[in-house]
């Protein structure tokens, strides 16, 4: 594994687990995590249960009691750690989204292609499929039991960062992230919308919105929750605080959706409602074991969203764990990724999601900042002129 913050953890705890829960026909050997800092790394190996410890990336790769790759660093790194590794023939796991361009996520593609041949595989770590919710959303969806597919509706609201005083970290940070809320969080709804309906996106029209342009320097290393800041210094973000943007769908159907890290209140709420002609489905992860589903065939006396508790033994992945109505969490998803990947590789079949499933979601990213970008698509409103409700406000600032 490369990278050891919070994926690293959350992955550590799905290769510990995976082989405690599931039956593998491999058992996955915790050998190796890479990281720049030694005593960090060797800390990290320590705690998160890995054998051993390198600091470099290119060691870890070339070692011969390696035989996958698990990248779990931020993306200006994925293209060279991957690429390396599906080189040295080693199958990949890489953390999403897939790559910071569409340029470097076609060459990873065409590396995932020719290791291909020699039996190396590679998957794109889009874990919210995962949620058994997610999963029986989509064997509704296959099954017809929604119809066709008329409306996405997808968001992905968090707000660790809507406080203008939380400290610069790497995801706000353009060379090292890609993007801002639109790759880290709009990435896994794209990803959703297009895995649950199993249509893609045909085009976009977009806004993108950075909030808040400069922040504290983080005094320790950066994070989802630095803490402290160094005395009054300040830095750039130089990405987006949050995306909205509207969607048609290859079966017809129309989509909106909104990534945002400055929706107070909303801590790590992704949410889907998908209305077809047949009925309705609807996900929030904050709910994450329960699924909403609307028959339209319900006679209209008794017609309402039924609430199905997603944990009976009949639905994926749940029977492995606990008694109908005990519950998952966010980290079984990760345990379920790394089951799922180590019966692909035992049964030599490519798993899911592709390199290719990763690069059309950057080509959903690229098409939302190229959008976005593009004003002459935009249609201004006149302000209002006349004393109207809608007038500046007469609010003063406390
Ligand atoms: C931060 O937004 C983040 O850690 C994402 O990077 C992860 O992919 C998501 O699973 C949780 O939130």
């Amino acid at each position: 594994m490369v990278g050891y913050a919070f994926m690293g953890v959350a992955h550590s705890h799905a290769w510990r687990t995976a082989p405690r829960f599931f039956d593998l026909p491999l058992a996955p050997d915790m050998a190796v995590v890479a990281g720049r800092d030694e005593r960090a790394v060797r800390a990290a190996a320590d705690r998160l249960g890995w054998r051993d410890a390198e600091t470099s990336w290119k060691a870890l790769v070339a070692r011969d009691d390696v035989d996958l790759v698990d990248i779990c660093t931020p993306g200006d790194t994925h293209a060279d750690i991957a690429v390396a590794a599906l080189e040295a023939g080693k199958h990949v796991l890489c953390e999403k989204p897939l790559a910071n361009s569409v340029e470097e996520a076609e060459t990873m593609v065409r590396a995932a292609e020719a290791a291909r041949a020699s039996g190396a595989l590679a998957t794109v770590g889009f874990t919210y499929r995962r949620v058994p919710a997610v999963q029986l959303a989509k064997r509704l969806v296959d099954e017809g039991r929604i119809g066709t597919v008329r409306h996405v509706r997808a968001q992905y609201l968090q707000d660790w960062i809507a406080d203008p005083q939380a400290p610069l970290s790497w995801r706000l940070d353009r060379a090292k992230a890609g993007s801002g809320a639109l790759g880290d969080i709009g990435a896994h709804v794209v990803d959703l919308a297009q895995f649950v309906t199993g249509e893609h996106l045909t085009g976009v029209s977009a806004v993108l919105e950075t909030f808040v342009r400069e922040r504290p320097v983080a005094a320790s290393s950066a994070g989802l929750s630095a803490t402290g800041s160094s005395g009054g210094e300040t830095g750039p973000v130089t990405v987006d605080d949050a995306a909205v943007f509207l969607a048609r769908l290859s079966g017809g159907g129309l989509a909106t959706f909104e990534a945002t890290r400055f929706a107070y209140g909303r801590k790590n709420a992704i949410r889907l409602e998908i209305n077809g002609s047949a009925g309705s489905l609807a996900f929030d992860f904050e709910d994450m074991n329960v699924l909403h589903y609307f028959d339209a065939s319900q006679p209209a006396w008794e017609a309402g969203f039924r609430r199905i508790v997603v944990t009976e033994p009949e639905h994926a992945y749940v029977g492995a764990w606990w008694p109908a109505g005990h519950g998952l969490g966010y980290e079984h998803a990760f345990t379920h990724q790394a089951v799922d990947l180590v019966r692909d590789v035992a049964a030599h079949r490519q798993p899911r999601p592709s390199f290719a499933d990763g690069l059309q979601v950057q080509r959903v990213l690229d098409a939302v900042e190229r959008s976005a970008a593009d004003r002459s698509t935009w249609t201004d409103v006149p302000a209002p002129t006349t004393d109207t409700s809608t007038g500046t406000s007469t609010r003063t600032e406390a």
